[in-house]
C-alpha cells in the first residue's frame, strides 16, 4: 500500500469485537466488510473487489478492456449491480465519469488494462484531480510478480512505473500484492479518493494473476470514516460579516467548490444582499437571473462583472475557487486597497495570485449557513451595494447586446448561442468542450441552476465536454443535454458518439464547424501578429453522423434551430449531431484566453516577486481549527502597500482585446459590434 494511504490518519480500523467509539456524524461513510459480502458466483479476487465495491454504492464503470485487466471485466459483466459503459479511448472514459459524477454525485470507476490502457487515461485523471472528482482508477497489469523477465505491458516498477506517474495526480497508488487483500486494498482506495477534505482519483493496480487467483479467505476489517467538524471562529465571522456590511464596493466570488452548497450561498448572498460573480466553471450555480447576480467573472465574462470590478472593489469575500488565470479574466476582483477574503478548504489557494487579507481554512457549507446566520443576528447587511450594482448593470452584459436578433446571414456565434438556448427549453443541461466556442457558451448562455452548464477548466483539455456529456446523459436521462463543441474536437473525440448511440442517448452535439482550430487560429494571430491556417478540409458532420447511423443537420442560416427541430432529430433516441457554419471571424472583446496568454508572455510586475510580499504573520491563512490567537482588526493586518493585485493587468488594458476593442467601451450600454 502506497505512503499516501499509510499516512492518512482520519479512518479508523476497528474488529467486529469493539465496537467503534467514535459517533457517527452526518457525514461518516461505512464502507463494507469483504468477509460480509455475499458470495459472488466466482470467488476470484477480481470478483471480490467488484462486490465490495459494490457494496460502497458503486454502480457504473467506464472503460476499455485488454489481457491484463480481463477477470475485472468478467467480474463487472457477471455482477448484476454494475452497467460497464465500453469507451473508445481511455481518456474519454474518465472524461464521461467525470461528467456521470457531475450528474449524480456517485462515485465512477475508470478501469483500464496495463500499458497503453494506463498511459492512454492520464489526461482524464488529471483533469479529475484538477477538478477533484473522486474517482477510482483500476489499472490491469501483467503478472509482474513472476517478474525477473520481460513482460509487455508491464505498469510495474521495471515497466512503466505507473505508480510514479501518477502519484502527483491521485490520492493513493495501491497495488494489489495478495488475493485475499485485494477487496480490502480496493476500499483503501476508494476511501482516500473519497476523502472529504481532498477528494480525487485513486489508483488501484490489479495484477491478472491476483486478480484471477480463487480466493478462500479475507482479512476481516470494518472501516468508519471520522466526521469532520469544521469548528468555525465566530469571531472571524463576525469579522467577515462586519467587513462586507460596511463595504463600499462588496463582492461575493462563488467559485466550482460551492457546488454542493449552492442554495446555502445563495441565502447568505441575499441576507448580506451583496452582488456576486460565478467563476467559469461555477457558471450557474445561483441562477444567473438572480438580482444580485453580475453573471459569470473570468474567461469571456460578462460586462456586468467587469464594469463592476473595474470599480475598485474593496471588500471581496472569494469562496471555493483558487482564483485561477481562467477564473479571473481582464478585472481583478479586489481593488489596490482592497480586503481580500478567502475561503476554501485546501488553503495552498491563499495568497497567490492576489494577496489574501484573510485566509479561511474550513468546510464551505457550515462557513457560509454560519455567515448568514450571524448576518442575520447581527442585523448586519450592506445598505450601499444594490445602489452601486445598479450602475454596473445599466448597460448589457453581453458583448453583442442585440445577440438574440443579430440576423448577420454569415450566422454569428452568439445567434447560434441563442437558438440553441431557445430550442433546448428549459429543462436543459449545457455542457461544452475547449475552443473559441467555448467563449461564446461562458458568454452567452444564462444558466438558471447547478445543474444546467458544465465546463472542465480544470486541465481544460479538448474532448472533455465530448465525453462529460455522455456521462451526464447516462446519469439523468430526464434531462435534455446539449453538448457545445468545435470541428477539432469531434475529430479527437467524436467516436465516443458510437458509445452515446449504443446507450441511447439523445446528446444534440452542436459542433461549431470552422474547418480549424479557431482559438489558436486567433491567438497566434494575435500572439504573433502572424496567420496560419491550422486548418482542415471541411468535414461534412451530418454525412459524417450518418455513416454512423445518427441523424444530423446542416445549419447555416439565422433561426434554423428551433424546437422542432430538436424535437424530430431526436425522436429516434441516438445523439444528433448539428454540423454548424457560423462566421469564425466573431470574437468577444477582450477575456478570452489568448488575452491571458498575452499577459503571461511578459514578466510578473515587480509587486509580484519575492520579498515584495506582506510579511508572513500578517498574511498567514487561518484555520477553523486553530482559533485566531490575537484580535488584531482585520483591517489592519496586512500593510496597504502590500496589498497589489498581482494578477491580472492593469485597468488600462482592462477588457481590451487588440483586435476589437477599448477601455472606453466599458461604459457603453450597446458595445459596437466586434465584426
Ligand atoms: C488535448 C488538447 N490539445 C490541444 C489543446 C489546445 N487547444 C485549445 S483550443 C484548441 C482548438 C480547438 O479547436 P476546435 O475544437 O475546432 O474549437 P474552436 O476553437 O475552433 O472553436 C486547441 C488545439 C487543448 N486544449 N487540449
Ligand atoms: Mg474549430
Amino acid at each position: 500500500m502506497s505512503e499516501q494511504f499509510a499516512s492518512d490518519t482520519e479512518f479508523f480500523a476497528v474488529t467486529h469485537s469493539s465496537p467503534p467509539s467514535i459517533t457517527p456524524a452526518s457525514r461518516v461513510v461505512n464502507f463494507p466488510d469483504p468477509m460480509l459480502l455475499p458470495e459472488p458466483d466466482v470467488d476470484t479476487a477480481a470478483a471480490r473487489i467488484v462486490s465490495a465495491l459494490e457494496a460502497s454504492g458503486i454502480d457504473t464503470y467506464f472503460g476499455l478492456p485488454g489481457g491484463p485487466v480481463i477477470p475485472l471485466f468478467d467480474a463487472i459483466l457477471r455482477s448484476p449491480g454494475s452497467t460497464l459503459i465500453e469507451s473508445r479511448h481511455e481518456t474519454n472514459a474518465a472524461f464521461s465519469a467525470i461528467g456521470y459524477w457531475r450528474a449524480t454525485g456517485k462515485i465512477p470507476v475508470v478501469v483500464v488494462t496495463a500499458g497503453p490502457g494506463a498511459t492512454n487515461v492520464i489526461t482524464g485523471v488529471v483533469s479529475a484531480h484538477l477538478e477533484r472528482v473522486p474517482m477510482l482508477v483500476i489499472c490491469g497489469d501483467v503478472a509482474w510478480a513472476s517478474s525477473g523477465g520481460r513482460l509487455l505491458q508491464s505498469l510495474g516498477r521495471e515497466g512503466i512505473g505507473i505508480e510514479d506517474m501518477l502519484k502527483n495526480v491521485t490520492r493513493a497508488t495501491v497495488r494489489v500484492a495478495l488475493p485475499r487483500s485485494a477487496a480490502s486494498q480496493a476500499i483503501a482506495a476508494l476511501r482516500a479518493a473519497t476523502n472529504v477534505e481532498n477528494p480525487g482519483p485513486a489508483l488501484l493496480v490489479v495484477p491478472i494473476d491476483c486478480g484471477s487467483s480463487p480466493v478462500e479467505f479475507a482479512h476481516q476489517v470494518e472501516s468508519i470514516r471520522t466526521a469532520i467538524t469544521s469548528q468555525i471562529d465566530d469571531h472571524v465571522v463576525i469579522d467577515v460579516a462586519h467587513m462586507l456590511a460596511s463595504a463600499r464596493r462588496p463582492l461575493i466570488v462563488v467559485g466550482a467548490a460551492c457546488r454542493p452548497h449552492a442554495h446555502a450561498v445563495q441565502r447568505m448572498i441575499e441576507t448580506l444582499r451583496i452582488p456576486f460573480v460565478t467563476t467559469p466553471q461555477a457558471k450557474g450555480l445561483i441562477p444567473e437571473s438572480h438580482p444580485y447576480s453580475l453573471r459569470n467573472f473570468g474567461m469571456a465574462g460578462s460586462w456586468w462583472a467587469r464594469r463592476y470590478t473595474a470599480g475598485d472593489v474593496d471588500v471581496a469575500l472569494v469562496i471555493g475557487t483558487d482564483l485561477d488565470d481562467v477564473s479571473v479574466g481582464p478585472t481583478s476582483p479586489i481593488g489596490p486597497d482592497g480586503s481580500l477574503i478567502h475561503v476554501d478548504l485546501d488553503s495552498t489557494v491563499f495568497n497567490r495570485n492576489f494577496p489574501t487579507r484573510l485566509g479561511i481554512t474550513c468546510d464551505l457549507g457550515p462557513f457560509v449557513q454560519r455567515l448568514r446566520t450571524v448576518a442575520r443576528e447581527l442585523n448586519l447587511f450592506n445598505p450601499h451595494a444594490a445602489s452601486v450594482m445598479a450602475e454596473a448593470v445599466k448597460g448589457s452584459p453581453f458583448d453583442v447586446e442585440d445577440f438574440r436578433v443579430d440576423d448577420s446571414p454569415t450566422l454569428a456565434p452568439h445567434r447560434v448561442i441563442h437558438d440553441l438556448e431557445t430550442a433546448a427549453g428549459s429543462n436543459a443541461t449545457f455542457i461544452t468542450d475547449i475552443g473559441e466556442h467555448m467563449l461564446f457558451a461562458l458568454h452567452y448562455l444564462t444558466a438558471e441552476g447547478p445543474t444546467r452548464f458544465a465546463i472542465h477548466l480544470g486541465l481544460g483539455s479538448m474532448a472533455s465536454g465530448i465525453c462529460s456529456a455522455i456521462g451526464h446523459a447516462i446519469g439523468n436521462r430526464n434531462r435534455r443535454v446539449i453538448c457545445i463543441c468545435g470541428d477539432g474536437g469531434m475529430q479527437m473525440a467524436g467516436s465516443e458518439l458510437l458509445v452515446a448511440a449504443k446507450l441511447k442517448l439523445p446528446i444534440v452535439y452542436a459542433v461549431f464547424n470552422d474547418a480549424r482550430y479557431n482559438m489558436v487560429y486567433h491567438g497566434y494571430k494575435q500572439l504573433c501578429g502572424n496567420e496560419a491556417p491550422w486548418d482542415t478540409p471541411w468535414v461534412d458532420f451530418v454525412g459524417w453522423a450518418k455513416s454512423m447511423g445518427m441523424p444530423g443537420a446542416r445549419i447555416d442560416r439565422p433561426g434554423q434551430i428551433t424546437a422542432t427541430l430538436l424535437d424530430e432529430l431526436t425522436a429516434s433516441g441516438l445523439p444528433v449531431v448539428l454540423d454548424i457554419r457560423h462566421d469564425a471571424a466573431v470574437r468577444i472583446r477582450g477575456a478570452g484566453r489568448v488575452e491571458a496568454l498575452q499577459h503571461m508572455s511578459v514578466p510578473p510586475p515587480s509587486s509580484r516577486m519575492p520579498g515584495s510580499m506582506p510579511p508572513p504573520s500578517s498574511r498567514s491563512p487561518i484555520s477553523s481549527r486553530s482559533p485566531l490567537s490575537s484580535r488584531v482588526p482585520l483591517s489592519s493586518r496586512v500593510p496597504s502597500s502590500a496589498r497589489h493585485s498581482m494578477l491580472p493587468p492593469p485597468p488600462d488594458e482592462l477588457g481590451a482585446d487588440l483586435l476589437c476593442g477599448t477601455p472606453s467601451d466599458l461604459g457603453m450600454n450597446k458595445p459596437p459590434s466586434v465584426r
